[in-house]
């Protein structure tokens, strides 16, 4: 059987809780479209946590990465295009704020995703859960760790899919947060099942 690493975040900035982290302990150990599914929780902190995806890659050796992360204020489940060469944004839990550096000085300044973002998207729409692609990944933590993950198979000349997957706020957060729109915890999940169908 084949193995696909999930990975989700823990929360982060003023969000008390983070969708993702239900995803993947929902998901995690479950099997779907023959893909077994080892689910980690990565923390939010530049020194830490594209290193922590790498370590996981290389423990669990997968056939496919798939990483989630939440976009608070997006409606719909977004599959991301690209990741840039940039850390940015906010402080992160650790309490470091970057400014614009490179995440890899010798990387590329973008590298795309290696999903079916295409057929994920139709495919989450014709099941009736509202998707579309999604252009930039942002300078955060999200970017930062699909371009770990981009970076670490184009140097190991490995081709297993590899990419990121936003999704909007869960109603457990939408409570906590004002004018956030938000999906059932039920419908997140569903919806990583039926884009795992698609690789
Ligand atoms: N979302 C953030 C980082 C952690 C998460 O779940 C982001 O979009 O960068």
């Amino acid at each position: 059987m084949k193995k696909l690493l999930l990975t989700g975040f823990e929360p982060f900035l003023d969000y008390p809780v983070n969708p993702t982290m239900e995803v993947v302990k929902s998901l995690s150990g479950t099997v779907v479209n023959d893909y077994l599914i080892h689910g980690e929780i990565l923390t939010v902190d530049f020194s830490k946590s594209g290193e922590q995806l790498l370590e996981a890659i290389e423990d669990v050796k997968p056939d496919a990465v798939i990483s989630l992360g939440l976009a608070g204020g997006r409606h719909k489940v977004t599959p991301e295009r690209i990741a840039i060469n940039c850390n940015d944004g906010p402080e992160d839990n650790n309490g470091w704020k970057p400014n614009g550096e490179k995440i890899f000085p010798d990387g590329k300044d973008g590298m795309f995703t290696t999903l079916p973002i295409d057929q994920m998207a139709e495919r989450l729409k014709e099941s009736g859960l509202p998707a579309e692609i999604s252009n930039t990944a942002g300078t955060y933590l999200c970017n930062n760790v699909m371009y770990h993950g981009l970076y670490y198979m184009r140097k190991n000349e490995l081709t297993i899919p590899s990419g990121f997957i936003h999704i909007p706020a869960s109603h457990a957060l939408a409570i906590e947060q004002r004018k956030l729109p938000s999906w059932s915890q039920e419908d997140l999940n569903r919806a990583v099942e039926l884009c795992v169908e698609c690789l």
